[in-house]
């Protein structure tokens, strides 16, 4: 099974650089085929816009686009630069701001090449002292490479506009949203992870998964609280894009599917449909997983991920993870869906 699961998700990996290769290109025009076109991203029909219903609980999608912006103003987030540092303060302080009781956690972890990180998860909580707890999670560190660009362009950091900022922007517009609301014994915690992205580079055809993730890794051997537990958690990765598509991540399914099932449904029924897509994806390594595995609390991921459209977006670990590629009204069916979930819980 595992084997199976690293050949779907290796799959995925090799045609994005096959994509790349000009000779692949060549050929496959030569050979006459329609080239990869008919498999890009823009191609996945489109469902009919999405309705606005009447009881939306409120989420601002341009809030959190500026909250995306924000983010990449300071430059590439990669750990231990200035850059890094500045923007873990600024989310403290508009989490304390937007009334929450903040916790950080900090720890110096060894990555795969060998560095000392300065590893800062952030968690924000409300209602600390509530026993029913529900979990919102994202990674806010950028990658230190573009990976999967050009070969020139492989010791760029990534952007990280998708690939981190528009998880931790979502996160912040809930809390914007939160801090006033009467949530009766419910009580939610929004997770930042930190150094989520500093795996193994592609180039070394290693695919220890273990580097991944260090931040959820440490934060479930660890938690913030003793003996901490949530119903369950929801982990937002690349929730910005441009014709995003969320299917059925694998683990997820695995491990929570009744969450996977009233998270897509609650999107079904605000109209969003199209873009929360009922279909299986994918298996992906992410910081979900180890909140499952680790720390036992079933967790989903809302990942932009389709094994049958060339797996991740594009602009993947590439130079062009960037402001223009990000969508608001993607931010806005993410958020509103999450917003109404937890207003459900109340
Ligand atoms: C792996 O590539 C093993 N996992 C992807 C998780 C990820 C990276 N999410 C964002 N960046
Ligand atoms: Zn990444």
């Amino acid at each position: 099974m595992k084997i199976r699961l690293y050949y779907r998700f290796m799959k995925s990996r090799v045609i994005h650089i096959l994509k790349r290769s000009a000779v692949f290109i060549a050929v496959a025009t030569l050979l006459g085929f329609p080239a990869c076109k008919s498999k890009k991203r823009s191609q996945r029909p489109v469902s009919m816009a999405p309705v606005a219903t009447a009881s939306a609980p409120a989420f601002s999608g341009d809030s959190a686009y500026r909250f995306v912006a924000d983010q990449l103003a300071f430059g590439p987030r990669v750990p231990n630069t200035p850059a890094h540092k500045a923007c873990g303060d600024w989310f403290v302080s508009k989490l304390k701001d937007y009334g929450a009781e903040v916790t950080e956690q900090t720890a110096s972890i060894k990555a795969c090449d060998g560095k000392l990180l300065e590893m800062r998860n952030i968690i924000a909580s409300y209602n600390p002292q509530a026993m029913r707890r529900i979990l919102i999670a994202a990674h806010w560190d950028c990658r230190p490479w573009c990976d999967q660009d050009s070969w020139s362009n492989r010791n760029q950091p990534v952007q990280g506009a998708n690939d981190g900022a528009s998880g931790a922007a979502v996160l912040l517009e809930i809390a914007r949203q939160w801090q006033d609301k009467e949530t009766g014994n419910l009580g939610i915690d929004l997770i930042f992870f930190d150094t989520e992205d500093y795996g193994n580079p592609s180039w070394e055809h290693n695919d220890n998964e273990d580097t991944w993730c260090l931040g959820s890794q440490y934060w479930a051997k660890h938690p913030h609280k003793a003996g901490y537990r949530a119903e369950y958690g929801i982990l937002l990765d690349m929730v910005g894009g441009k014709s995003a598509g969320f299917l059925y991540e694998y683990f997820s399914w695995h491990y929570a599917s009744a969450i996977v099932q009233k998270v897509w449904s609650k999107a079904a029924e605000l109209g969003f449909g199209g873009t929360f897509i009922q279909r299986q994806g994918g298996a992906v390594t992410d910081d979900h997983l180890y909140v499952n595995r680790l720390a036992g609390i079933p967790c989903i991921d809302i990942i932009d991920f389709d094994p049958d459209y060339g797996g991740f977006p594009e602009t993947w670990h590439t130079v062009n993870d960037d402001l223009s590629h990000i969508d608001a009204q993607t931010l806005q069916t993410v958020g509103q869906t999450l917003m109404a979930v937890l207003e459900d819980e109340i």
